[in-house]
């Protein structure tokens, strides 16, 4: 009740008209979704984007996110994280452990490295608790650990039991370990214990989790609760009270020597409580955030603070929840939490290089980001995505590059195309300003475009010697100016030419005419790649019935050859990741990357036999289980029916995915959160809108809810969908008709101004399909024209941009049909 007041308050004070449904939706929000079976997902303490994430920490082989609910041991709270991520677990620097007491009250007998403090960590399942901005677990010890966040700093309260399980009484015992998850702390790190007050600081040198470099974090932890008995330092497995200070070395045998500092209390009769704040710039600055986020270590005024930024953040969007299983309003709102975690704020911690602009942290990665999560904070939290985009641009400025993955100050790896570009081209075309220098933003996608960098290991793209001249990626492309893995070359060309086409959109929105033409020119490359007799044929023999599929291509134009099947769900040998020895596709196979033509599907949907073929082989890629839900690139795949005059088939995939493949457990997930990607694709899948990357376009299905209420902040309008018929047991799950405020809607899809305007979608439903929304006028934009419609009266899409585009359109076409000499 308390909090629902106060968040109320929050609301009303920001001017925003509050949703009549009154529930609290934080209720909704179970944090422990996808902390086991390979999620990853981080379902400790933090604020929306914030820096402190505090979680319990297991020693989990899949602990990328610290907690897991596999039954693996806590070896200690941390204070930093990363969610969802595959690569080596991030972060997670710094653990504290308590004990209730030492052995005997000798230190020494207390278990100081991390390996053998696990045999101390056991909990029961039952005593965790997790809610948006608080955590809480109770060791088999007894020892009760609660957790809170502000931006920089995490608070924790340690209850301890009367007496040790020993038997002695309490005498807490609280070390600090000059640790992370991935035990990657190099040399010379330090940690210093004041004698009087307790107060630990120190720093040490780490590596981040997919990127080259290393980062240094500070830190400085005060206590509050019991009076001080003794204090000190302890190296690998020995401690002592006599020695304060350390510098230690990573030693010799690549495991990182474990060590830190301790504080002993005379009493655990109260809670004690332990505040750490980090920085990436000094321990001075560390404590000073610990002072002024937390002065008073009151853990219950923080989580409530908390909590009520989780409200405020998260209550934009209702939904009536009336009739539907309790299941899928968690799953709704869960998802829409975890879109919110990442990337994080690091505006003000920024060591690099000295700027006013925002700085965050933790793309990890934008191949994963750019395709429902970053569109889905467009809607919900324009202020924030314009802070990202001013941070991306920045980094650009400094590093030279936009980043396609970045962790923990440092360059992460670059998966495939350049995507930072769709990124910012989605912003722009959507109208987001806020500060934005949209002229430093343009020059950033065009140096992708344009120059190649001696590393695109990390940032730009490859191979542009090669694209410029063949217009496409060669399979072992000849590249003597700029190094990466050569490896990705029909997944690079794809998404290459989707970024071209991101480049040419922002060229159109701002009267760069040339560019515009040039850049639809090569965003037609895909087309390179396309073997029109290519076959494919399951591992048993059996063809799979349809012919035409991207192909690799030498530099001397002859094709080489990946069966199409490689690297599906099917596929249980091949690696598919960033290995040197990878294919041409990146985590995913011909067969699902077959779709990748995200701004021209009519051209793709002639090359593939036309509509009804098209809807064919989009059944077969899910039907057969090809595609993999649990990875990023089979998300527009479900939707893409909309292109070929099938809206309801879109509806019936997206119901045969949820809540089949997205539960509300801790192994719900279908695989890694990638930072909340997989949240956002739940969220925005529920809600009824798909977006379609990039463009101005979202996608209408159903919402699984009667009614969603999303509230733009900017603007404070309320953008609503209903549905008319709604029947919460998804039998009417087709769209008979609808209405755009009043006014009949047929087209298939709507743009972005229904959320800053505030527009009225209302969707009439049936059992069966229908034609709403089929024909050729109805459907969304594509570079090329609809053929082989059943009406093709008129044509959609880009093919109406203008006259310079449309005659580049004609270029593209007849150069698609011929050589490659006529470039
Ligand atoms: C985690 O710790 C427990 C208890 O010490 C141990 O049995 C287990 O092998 C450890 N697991 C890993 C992956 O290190
Ligand atoms: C705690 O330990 C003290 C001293 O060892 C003992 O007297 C007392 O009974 C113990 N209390 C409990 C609850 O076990
Ligand atoms: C660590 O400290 C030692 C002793 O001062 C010094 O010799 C060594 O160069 C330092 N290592 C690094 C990486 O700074
Ligand atoms: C220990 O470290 C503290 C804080 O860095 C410093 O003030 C103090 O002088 C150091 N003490 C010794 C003995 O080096
Ligand atoms: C959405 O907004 C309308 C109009 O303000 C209101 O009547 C309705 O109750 C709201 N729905 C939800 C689910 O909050
Ligand atoms: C990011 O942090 C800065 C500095 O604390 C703050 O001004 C800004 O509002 C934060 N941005 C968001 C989206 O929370
Ligand atoms: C071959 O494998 C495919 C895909 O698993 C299956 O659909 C088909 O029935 C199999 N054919 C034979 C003859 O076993
Ligand atoms: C083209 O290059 C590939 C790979 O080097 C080679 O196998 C093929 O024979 C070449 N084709 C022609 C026509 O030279
Ligand atoms: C496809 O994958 C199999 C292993 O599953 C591998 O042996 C084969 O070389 C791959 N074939 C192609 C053409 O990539
Ligand atoms: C696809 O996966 C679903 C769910 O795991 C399973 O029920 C179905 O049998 C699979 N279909 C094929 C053709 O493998
Ligand atoms: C929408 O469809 C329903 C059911 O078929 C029908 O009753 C209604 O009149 C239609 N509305 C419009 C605006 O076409
Ligand atoms: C024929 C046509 O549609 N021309 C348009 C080309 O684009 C410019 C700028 O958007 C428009 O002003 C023209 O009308």
């Amino acid at each position: 009740m308390t909090l629902l007041l106060s968040a109320t308050l929050v609301l009303l004070s920001a001017g925003r008209t509050l949703a009549q449904d009154t529930d609290d939706i934080l209720q909704y929000v179970d944090p422990l979704i996808g902390s086991s079976n390979g999620g990853n997902v981080f379902p400790g303490a933090s604020l929306p984007y914030g820096m402190a994430k505090a979680v319990a920490d297991t020693n989990s082989s899949s602990n990328q996110g610290g907690f897991t609910l596999d039954g693996a041991p806590i070896t200690g709270f941390s204070m930093m994280h990363d969610s969802g991520t595959g690569g080596s677990p991030s972060l997670g620097n710094f653990a504290l452990f308590p004990y209730t007491s030492c052995p005997g009250g000798d230190i020494n007998r207390c278990a100081f490295p991390k390996k053998t403090r696990a045999n101390f960590g056991g909990f029961d399942e039952s005593s965790v608790s997790a809610s948006p901005g608080t955590f809480g677990i109770t060791l088999n010890s007894g020892i009760r650990a609660d957790m809170t966040v502000t931006q920089h700093t995490a608070l924790f309260r340690f209850t301890f039991p009367e007496n040790s399980t020993m038997g002695e009484a309490a005498q807490p015992l609280i070390l600090q370990d000059l640790t992370d998850l991935s035990n990657s702390r190099q040399d010379n790190g330090t940690v210093s214990v004041n004698e009087k007050t307790g107060r630990i600081t120190g720093s040490a040198r780490f590596l981040p989790s997919f990127a080259q470099g290393n980062y240094v974090l500070y830190f400085c932890t005060d206590f509050s609760g019991a009076e001080i008995l003794d204090n000190g330092i302890f190296a690998d497995s020995r401690a002592s009270t006599s020695v304060k200070n350390m510098t230690i070395s990573r030693s010799i045998n690549g495991y990182p020597l474990p060590g830190g500092a301790f504080v002993r209390f005379k009493s655990g009769a109260k809670p004690i409580l332990a505040r750490t704040a980090t920085s990436f710039t000094s321990v001075e600055q560390a404590c000073r955030h610990a002072e002024s986020e937390i002065p008073d270590f009151d853990f219950d005024r923080i989580s409530r603070a908390a909590t009520e930024q989780w409200q405020a953040k998260m209550g934009g969007i209702r939904v009536s929840t009336k009739g539907v299983d309790k299941s899928l309003i968690t799953n709704f709102y869960s998802g829409i939490y975890r879109t919110h975690i990442n990337p994080q704020n690091y505006t003000g911690e920024n060591p690099l290089w000295s700027s006013d602009e925002p700085y965050f942290d933790s793309f990890y990665c934008i191949w994963d980001l750019f395709r429902s999560q970053l569109p889905f904070l467009t809607i919900t939290d324009p202020t924030a995505v314009t802070q990202m985009i001013r941070s991306l641009i920045d980094t650009y400025r400094h590093v030279g590059w936009l980043p396609d993955c970045r962790m923990s100050l440092n360059k992460g790896y670059t998966q495939g195309g350049s995507n930072a570009d769709v990124v910012l081209a989605d912003a722009y075309i959507k109208g987001l300003e806020g500060g934005i220098n949209w002229e430093d933003g343009y020059a950033a996608v065009v140096k992708d475009a344009e120059v190649e960098p001696f590393d695109w290991c990390c940032q730009g793209r490859g191979g542009l010697d090669s694209w410029h001249t063949l217009g496409y990626i060669p399979v072992q492309d000849f590249d003597w100016k700029g190094f990466g893995t050569l490896t990705r070359s029909i997944s690079r060309t794809l998404e290459y030419a989707y970024n071209d086409f991101c480049i040419a959109e922002m060229a159109k929105a701002s009267g760069r005419t040339t560019d515009q033409e040039k850049y639809t020119l090569s965003s037609g490359n895909w087309r390179n790649l396309y073997k029109e007799d290519q076959t494919s044929f399951w591992w048993n023999g059996t063809d799979t019935g349809f012919t035409g599929f991207f192909e690799p291509r030498y530099l001397n134009g002859t094709w080489g050859y990946q069966n199409p099947l490689n690297c599906s769900n099917h596929d249980d040998f091949s690696v598919c990741s960033l290995q040197n020895n990878g294919p041409e596709t990146f985590e995913s196979s011909i067969w699902e990357y077959g779709f990748y033509v995200p701004h021209d599907q009519a051209t793709l949907i002639s090359l593939y036999g036309g509509p009804d073929r098209f809807v064919d082989r989009l059944n077969y890629l899910h039907d057969q289980n090809i595609t993999y839900i649990g990875n990023e690139p089979s998300f527009l795949t479900v939707f893409q029916y909309h292109y070929a005059g099938r809206p309801a088939l879109s509806a019936k995939r997206a119901h045969y995915y949820i809540p089949e493949f997205f539960g509300t457990t801790p192994d719900g997930l279908p695989g890694n959160d990638d930072s909340g990607a997989m949240g956002s694709f739940v969220a925005f899948t529920m809600m009824g809108l798909f977006p379609n990357p990039g463009q101005n376009v979202y996608l209408i299905t159903p919402p699984f809810f009667k009614s969603v209420n999303i509230t733009n902040p900017l603007t404070g309008k309320i953008a609503r969908i209903r549905n008319v018929n709604f029947d919460p047991s998804y039998k009417n799950i087709y769209i008979q008709n609808a209405t755009l405020d009043g006014v009949k809607h047929s087209k298939n899809w709507i743009d972005h101004s229904f959320f800053t305007e505030g527009k009225e979608l209302v969707l009439t439903l049936g059992d069966k399909e229908s034609d709403w929304g089929t024909k050729v006028a109805d459907l969304p934009p594509s570079l090329g024209e609809y053929k082989g419609y059943g009406n093709s009266s008129s044509s959609a899409g880009y093919g109406s941009w203008n006259d310079t585009a449309g005659s580049s359109a004609k270029r593209i076409r007849s150069w698609l049909r011929g050589d490659l000499e006529s470039l």
